[in-house]
């Protein structure tokens, strides 16, 4: 794949790539040729390398081995390696989580002042879903609300609290199969201890306890991370930004937030703001010093602050090659191993910041909570004095940079779409029923060099807003979007069918709404939970007329997310390659057809874009016919 149109369908990170061409400097394109052929037993899911008398692997031709050393099928072994990636991305997501309830813990405390309780409302709404007073003043309420958080990784006993904002009927079919989540923690080491050498042997068992573990991201991990985010950090309301690498700025000092965890990247916000650190850079010859995120770091400070967006996950090394950033700080997950050596290739320091991601060689300037903004500045101070060292003739900032809304929470979208005094999901509902909307769809997960940047993203969109699909979306999909234009509202005038155009309108959001970062998932879980309680569409998660994806998906985060939502009844398209389970026909079937049975939600796997949408929207009109809704209005 030389070609970069082939690459990617972004012109700033084509052009990007030319000049990595041109310097000879090797981003993940290249590495994926160089991996070529990639192994098919992996590809499979038919290689095993769980216990020592191991490696082994299934011959899929049925010519060699059927089964392991240890007796292990080919269904055993595709369902262990699968649901071991389950409870790798669960713990990535619930790991975040914890960590910021322990940022809310400190604050509870006085141990830190950089951070304050900036949502009370929403503290105040959780305290009594764990049942806390709610009128007590707020450092008590955050001091039992954080204990009580704290308790949910490690409970041995009864189920996840927010289960309980899931509809009934969808916590009584949870209880009914044994799935409700139970402790964060136990469910991964269930999960673990279930796909060890010789324990479950069963696929659809261990499917089970994938799910439950999942579902322990879901209505777990990932919701506890996005509400106590809102409540230290201020819940996002629609904010204008903009997208694309030329928010990097020339004659600025640029410095690019990387990862996940946004307690350290607002503390980078507001040390950018530092009159004195503002001094040093003019000193330094610079105009100023300019923000900018990659991934989904960069989703939390632009839903927070507007702060601009450089990229999405494929344009982490791309951002660096520009040779205008003078500091990437990364914190953890998605950061490519390869950075340090593209930052070798320029001036760039690449900066870790937290203690469970560390590169050899790399400045490692710790951060923690209690020290949170001292180390922000030292690390923008770092970025000003390396400014000096920019090589200008090697500076090539592509020109490409595209406004967006962004910043749609649970509430939001209530208020904006039943007014501020009288905030409801009934008009979202009322449009559904009334067929001005199709439907709702999540689009969320990675980008994949394995198929062309942003291209499966943008054509899926589009293709579902045309057809009256209301689109929700989260991670590097977002950012994919936002930089073919989609999440601005005039979009809606563009691309959208008629009836999503009307309400488009009528209440001035764009026909993309833009949720978050990828434990903001759990928004979209919430507000399918607001949509049943309003009414008129069924009784459970699976009756919306309404569907998933992630057509780039990439991340092991990627597979849980796909799981928590099938198992909490969504219809569920993944792009890309499957998930590594076609060596067992078995495995293969049950995800994609009986699953839809036994959950309501099931898998399904396609490489073009525009089928993925239409299986999509066909699943759509199914429920729609299901609920005995009207016609969809403009057909
Ligand atoms: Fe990572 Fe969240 Fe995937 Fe993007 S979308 S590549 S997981 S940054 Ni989450
Ligand atoms: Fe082989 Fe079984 Fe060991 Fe896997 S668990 S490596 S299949 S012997």
């Amino acid at each position: 794949m030389s070609n970069v149109e082939q690459k990617s369908i972004d012109l700033a990170s084509q052009e990007v790539l030319k000049k990595a061409q041109a310097e000879n400097i090797k981003t993940a394109w290249d590495r994926l040729e160089l991996q070529q052929p990639q192994c098919g037993f992996g590809q499979l899911g038919l290689c095993c390398t769980i216990c020592n008398m191991g490696p082994c692997r299934i011959d899929p031709f049925g010519e060699g081995a059927e089964v392991g050393v240890c007796g292990a099928n080919a269904d055993t072994i595709a369902a262990r390696n699968l649901a071991r990636k389950i409870a790798v991305g669960a713990s990535a997501h619930s790991d975040h989580g914890r960590d910021v309830v322990h940022t809310l813990s400190l604050v509870a405390e006085g141990h830190t002042h950089d951070y304050g309780i900036l949502d009370v409302e929403k503290l105040k709404n959780l305290a009594q879903e764990f049942g806390i007073d709610a009128n007590k003043p707020k450092e008590q309420i955050s001091r039992e609300l954080s204990k009580k958080l704290l308790e949910e990784f490690g409970k041995q006993e009864g189920e996840l609290v927010f289960c309980k904002r899931a509809p009934k009927k969808r916590q009584a079919l949870w209880k009914k199969l044994g799935i409700t989540p139970r402790g964060i923690d136990r469910e991964v080491v269930e999960l673990l201890h279930t796909t060890t050498m010789g324990v479950d042997n069963d696929y659809k068992n261990l499917i089970a306890t994938g799910m439950r573990c999942a579902l322990s991201d879901g209505w777990g991990g990932s919701m506890i991370a996005t509400d106590v985010q809102d409540i230290i950090l201020g819940s996002p309301t629609p904010i204008r930004g903009k997208v694309n690498l030329g928010v990097l700025k020339e004659n600025y000092v640029n410095i690019v937030v990387h990862g996940h965890e946004p307690v350290l990247s607002e503390m980078a916000v507001k040390a950018s703001l530092d009159l004195q650190l503002l001094k040093l850079a003019k000193e330094k010859g610079a105009e100023g010093i300019n923000l900018a995120g990659i991934c989904c770091t960069a989703n939390e400070v632009l839903m927070r602050h507007g702060i601009p967006v450089a990229g999405n996950f494929l344009q982490q090394e791309l951002a660096i090659i520009t040779g205008a950033v003078e500091v990437m700080m990364v914190d953890v997950q998605c950061i490519m191993p390869a950075l340090q050596e593209i930052a070798n290739c320029f001036h760039t320091k690449l900066i870790t910041t937290n203690s469970k991601a560390r590169f050899p060689g790399v400045t490692h300037i710790e951060f923690q909570t209690k020290n949170a903004y001292e180390a922000a500045k030292q690390i923008i101070k770092l970025a000003i004095e390396n400014f000096a060292n920019r090589n200008k003739e090697r500076v090539n900032i592509p020109k490409q940079e595209m406004d967006l809304v962004a910043g749609f929470t649970k509430e939001i979208i209530f208020q904006i779409l039943g007014g501020r005094y009288r905030a409801t999901y009934k008009p979202l509902n009322e449009a559904i029923i009334s067929g001005r909307l199709r439907g709702l769809a999540g689009v969320v997960g990675c980008n994949n060099p394995k198929q062309t940047h942003d291209y499966f993203h943008t054509a899926l969109v589009k293709e579902l807003i045309k057809n009256d699909v209301l689109v929700l979306q989260t991670g590097c999909s977002a950012i994919a979007c936002a930089k073919q234009g989609l999440l601005i509202p005039e979009a809606a005038k563009t691309y959208a069918g008629r009836g999503l155009q009307e309400i488009c309108e009528a209440v001035g959001i764009p026909p993309v709404l833009h949720l978050g970062s990828c434990v903001d998932n759990s928004r979209i879980l919430s507000a399918a939970s607001y949509i049943i309680e309003e009414g008129g569409l069924g009784e459970d998660l699976s009756d919306i007329p309404a569907a998933g994806c992630a057509p780039e998906w990439m991340s092991e985060k990627a597979i849980t997310i796909g799981f928590y939502f099938v198992a909490s009844g969504v219809y569920t398209v993944f792009g890309a390659s499957p998930f590594s389970t076609l060596g067992s026909k078995n495995l293969t079937d049950y995800l994609t057809k009986e699953l839809g049975e036994i959950v309501g939600g099931r898998f399904e796997f396609s490489d073009d874009p525009i089928k993925m949408a239409q299986l999509m929207i066909n699943h759509i009109d199914k429920k729609r016919k299901a609920l005995k809704l009207k016609q969809v209005m403009y057909e």
